[in-house]
């Protein structure tokens, strides 16, 4: 008697309270917020359908009420900007005004640690992007080409997805969602994080990163500390694997050799902020743990989905061949920084896969302060969060012409639309435009310090694997859609490809 009249009274509760959100929906519409997407189930608000596909969600909501509107996703109310004035809005906006660390420290500090990136004042973390970004020059990228190369072919000789200790194989099918993010972490450790790091892959370092890896998903972005084991084992990772970074530092100390060009050495000199403070051994630790986490998502989708188009392309495969015939010779000679820069398909293919699969859908911040949305009687409140989608643009008829066709060749005559050699900029300093249409790196005090490293990674990647294989979607197969559900956009499964040698009489890898 007294359960069943819990249960009757909580149901009429929740149908009071849906009852309530609805009416408040449809009869209180403040003409001074932007237009709120409707929900039935207060609090949950509009997360399936935006956590299921966000770009449909983007676009339904954007034929309704144009380029600003506010939807509510687990009792946060979000406001989101769409379009080139939608992304200056949110990604310019004044510091004083609205937050990145307010927005994602919850979920990023749990996995890279206390003291950097979100987890410290703004004026830090631009100091330290400018620590990180003075160690990616042309000088280290000539250092790193020749390491990528490397470990690629070391990758494809062990794996099971490709020679499997066989040399002579010659062909098979490579499940690319167990392959790319694993040359991605071979690649980048060697590269950025240095020998030591890369050597504890080998061994104990794969599964506490595995830990690691699975807290830093949307859930844990929705329920930092949801009590389940992914998120037990993520704080137990994040222990171990900070506390061996501050091993590695101290023995580099003790040996005092600095001279490796990676990352953890440009710290160890130059880690001093204006202030005199020196980032401590554990804040550069931790900084070297949020730098592999955020290239590694980023670059195994990308080279992913890469892998996926050209594969599902002929003419562009054959093409991109005959680039590095051009650009090496037809013994293809070992592929250096300079020869990268030099081939411009590679480069516009790597362009025009991020903009169709910008691997980070979602930029958002925390407002501070009200905020006025510039020509509109808009305010969105403090308390609320701001969403920049720089993916929606990218995919518009409007900026790009049939934007569904993945064609590399598009960026041959649309050069102008961004400039490509807008490099080396000072992130202490605020760039002004973000109207571009293509920004899939961001911009602002936020954007990216990566994008060259990723070029760098992703174009020794490909050019390894156009040299070596002649690959095709499986039979039957096309590219797959994107599946929303991780960190990045990432292809849904099966991710699979199918290849043969080119040179395979030649033995050489
Ligand atoms: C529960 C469907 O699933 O209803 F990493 F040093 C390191 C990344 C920010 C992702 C935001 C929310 C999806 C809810 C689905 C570094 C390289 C960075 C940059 C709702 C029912 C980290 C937020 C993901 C919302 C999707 C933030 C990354 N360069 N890496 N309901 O990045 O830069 C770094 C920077 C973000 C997101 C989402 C839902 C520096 C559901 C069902 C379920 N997203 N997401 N990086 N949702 N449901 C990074 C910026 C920083
Ligand atoms: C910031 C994209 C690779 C390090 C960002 C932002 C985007 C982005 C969109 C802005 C986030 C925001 O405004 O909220 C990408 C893409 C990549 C990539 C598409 C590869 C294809 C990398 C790599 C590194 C890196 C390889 C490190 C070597 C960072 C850092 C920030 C950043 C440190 C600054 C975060 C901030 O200031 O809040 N990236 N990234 N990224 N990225 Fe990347």
């Amino acid at each position: 008697m007294g359960v069943l009249f819990f249960f009757s009274a909580a149901s009429v509760l929740l149908v009071v309270s849906v009852i309530v959100n609805a009416l408040r929906q449809v009869l209180f519409k403040d003409p001074n917020r932007p237009p709120v997407v409707f929900h039935w189930i207060p609090v949950f608000g509009s997360a399936a359908s935006y956590g299921m596909d966000p770009y449909k969600f983007f676009e339904d909501n954007r034929k309704k009420f144009g380029d600003v509107f506010t939807f509510v996703m687990l009792g946060r109310s979000i406001t989101v900007a769409l379009g080139p004035r939608g992304n200056d809005f949110v990604l310019n906006a004044k510091h004083s005004d609205v937050s990145a660390e307010e927005a994602y420290a919850h979920l990023t500090t749990p996995v890279f640690g206390k003291g950097v990136i979100y987890d410290c004042p703004n004026a830090r973390l631009m100091e330290q992007k400018k620590f990180a970004k003075s160690a990616l020059t042309t000088v280290a990228f000539r250092h790193y080409v020749p390491m990528i190369v490397n470990e690629v072919r070391q990758y494809w000789l062990k794996s099971p997805q490709f020679f499997g200790g066989d040399a002579d194989r010659a062909s098979n099918k490579t499940h690319l969602m167990t392959a790319m993010p694993e040359m991605t972490i071979f690649t980048a450790s060697r590269t950025l994080q240095g020998r030591e790091v890369r050597a504890k892959f080998d061994e104990s370092f794969a599964d506490l990163y595995h830990d690691l890896d699975r807290g830093f998903t949307p859930i844990h972005f929705v329920f930092p500390n949801i009590p389940i084991p992914a998120t037990f084992n993520r704080d137990k990772a994040h222990k171990k694997i900070s506390d061996t970074y501050m091993e590695v530092i101290q023995e580099r100390r003790r040996t005092g050799d600095l001279s490796d060009p990676d990352l953890l050495n440009t710290f160890m000199r130059e880690a001093i902020y204006k202030d005199g403070i020196r980032m401590t051994d554990r804040e550069i630790a931790n900084m070297m743990i949020g730098i592999l986490m955020g290239g590694q998502h980023t670059s195994a989708a990308t080279s992913t989905w890469a892998l996926m188009h050209i594969g599902a392309d002929k003419t562009l495969r054959d093409a991109l061949y005959q680039e590095q015939v051009d650009v090496c010779g037809t013994e293809l000679r070992e592929l250096t920084y300079d020869d990268l820069v030099n081939m411009p398909l590679l480069n516009n293919t790597i362009r025009e896969t991020l903009r169709m699969h910008p691997p980070l859908h979602s930029l958002m911040r925390f407002v501070r302060h009200d905020l006025t949305i510039d020509g509109t009687k808009y305010v969105v409140p403090r308390g609320h969060y701001v969403l920049a989608a720089p993916g929606v643009p990218m995919i518009d008829s409007q900026y790009f012409k049939n934007p569904s066709k993945y064609d590399p060749a598009r960026w041959f005559e649309q050069k102008n639309i961004i400039d490509m050699n807008a490099r080396d900029q000072d992130y202490t300093i605020v760039s002004k435009g973000a109207r571009s249409p293509y920004l899939p790196f961001g911009a602002g005090r936020h954007r990216c310090i990566g994008e060259q490293f990723a070029y760098v990674q992703l174009g020794t990647i490909l050019s390894m694997f156009i040299r070596q294989f002649e690959w095709t979607l499986p039979e039957g197969r096309s590219v797959p859609p994107p599946d929303y559900s991780s960190m990045v956009t990432l292809p849904a499964e099966p991710s699979e490809i199918v290849w043969t040698r080119r040179r395979v009489d030649e033995k050489k890898i």
